[in-house]
């Protein structure tokens, strides 16, 4: 059994006011991809504002409990538990894992992901599945559907599931249009299983391509977001949310680009498009999507002003498509074993 732990706060930032009640147990979040980057900035962020438990789900475990020491996250404030998206074992042996654990799923971020924009052949998970959407998609997509439960069931006031999305995933933008672009067609390849033996390694079906599969991945995320909360929402009460935390050019994410791209993207993004956000800023952000009391709208995509001020972003056409999102939902559910 889990001690509850009670830690007052003033009103003000205070989820347990939205219930009337002076007090409130620590939230228990756990994080995808909190080794490095984003995820890593958003744990450390939650860690110090005092009244989290951040549950770090990582591939690899010594180098995220190296992070986050080196970082300053306070004991007890984390723990590191395995957890490799790439395979679909793994993550239904997390999810036993963390139930074992004790502790109620209060908010869970989805934010692990990789990039292989250089990569001229595609490679793939333990289960088969091309690695950026097998990964960022769908490992992501069977464990939010298992641990929904686990949301479902926790008595925290504001239950929250955020999914990280991307300005490069909606064609509504400039950085959008900068090909290859995400398409993900009639999901024909991701209905074959994205094995690129019988089938095509891409969701659209087309020939392989490392930088749009990445694209595609988040297209699948927001739209998973969206159907999340169409399905579950006015149900349970838990929020899902999407976002774009901004360009934060020096993270690992990059780290398969060629050498010269990593050397100029941050000072184009710095002050040409001036879309450049620091790892701090971005965790800062996120960590708002997790516990901020004015960010519980659910189905929300939300992105950030030159003021670092949140607003609800407008998804493109293909990132809204409802139809699409159901089809992705079924044919996911299919290919994780759910359906
Ligand atoms: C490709 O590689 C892969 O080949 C492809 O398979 C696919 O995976 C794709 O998107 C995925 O990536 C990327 C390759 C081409 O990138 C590079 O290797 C070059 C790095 C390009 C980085 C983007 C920013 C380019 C802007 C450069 C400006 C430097 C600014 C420094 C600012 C300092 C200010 C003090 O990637 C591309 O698609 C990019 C193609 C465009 C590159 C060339 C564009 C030149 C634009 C010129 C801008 C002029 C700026 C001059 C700056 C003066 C400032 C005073
Ligand atoms: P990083 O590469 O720094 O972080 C990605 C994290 O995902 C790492 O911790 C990595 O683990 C983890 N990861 C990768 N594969 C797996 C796996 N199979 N199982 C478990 N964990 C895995 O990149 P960012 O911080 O930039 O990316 C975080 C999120 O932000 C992503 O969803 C990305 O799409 C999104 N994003 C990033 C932007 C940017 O400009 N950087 C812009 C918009 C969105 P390990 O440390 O072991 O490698
Ligand atoms: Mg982009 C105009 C604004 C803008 C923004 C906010 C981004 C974000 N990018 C912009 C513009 C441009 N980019 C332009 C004009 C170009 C052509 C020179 C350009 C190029 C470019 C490349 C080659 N940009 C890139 C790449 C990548 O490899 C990155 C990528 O697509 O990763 C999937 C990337 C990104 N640009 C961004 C952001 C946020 C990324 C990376 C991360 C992501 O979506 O997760």
């Amino acid at each position: 059994m889990i001690k509850a732990q009670t830690v007052t706060v003033s009103p003000s930032a205070d989820q347990a006011t939205l219930e009337g009640k002076k007090t409130l147990r620590k939230g228990n979040v756990v994080i995808t991809g909190a080794s490095s980057g984003l995820g890593l900035a958003t744990a450390k962020a939650l860690s110090t504002v005092g009244n989290w438990h951040i549950t770090m789900a990582c591939r690899d475990f010594l180098k995220a409990e190296k992070a986050a020491i080196r970082v300053g996250m306070p004991k007890g404030s984390y723990s590191v538990m395995h957890l490799d998206l790439a395979s679909l074992e793994s993550v239904r042996q997390f999810v036993d894992n963390f139930r074992r654990s004790g502790k109620p799923l209060d908010v869970l971020v989805c934010n692990a992901a990789v990039y292989l924009p250089t990569d001229k052949e595609p490679t793939f998970t333990a289960d088969g599945f091309e690695l950026s959407v097998g990964t960022n998609h769908l490992g992501h997509f069977l464990l939010s559907r298992l641990l929904i439960d686990d949301l479902k069931q926790s008595d925290y006031p504001s239950k929250r599931l955020i999914i990280v999305g991307s300005i490069t995933g909606n064609s509504n933008t400039v950085a959008g249009n900068v090909p290859p672009k995400a398409n993900l067609g009639d999901l024909r390849g991701l209905a074959g299983g994205l094995n690129g033996v019988n089938t095509s390694s891409m969701i659209d079906g087309g020939e392989f391509d490392g930088a749009k599969a990445y694209k595609d991945s988040k297209v699948c995320n927001m739209l998973t977001m969206q159907e999340f909360h169409r399905r579950f929402h006015e149900e349970t009460g838990i929020t899902f949310a999407s976002l774009y935390p901004g360009c934060i050019a020096e993270t690992g994410l990059f780290r398969n680009h060629v050498a010269l791209f990593r050397t100029l993207f941050p000072p184009f993004q710095k002050y040409i498009t001036k879309g450049y956000v620091s790892e701090e800023e971005a965790g800062n952000r996120l960590a708002q999507v997790v516990s901020d009391p004015s960010l519980t709208k659910s189905g929300v995509y939300w992105s950030w002003n030159k003021n670092s001020k949140s607003f609800e972003n407008e998804l493109s056409k293909e990132a809204s498509d409802e139809e699409k999102a159901r089809k992705l939902w079924e044919v996911s559910e299919k290919l994780v074993g759910m359906a």
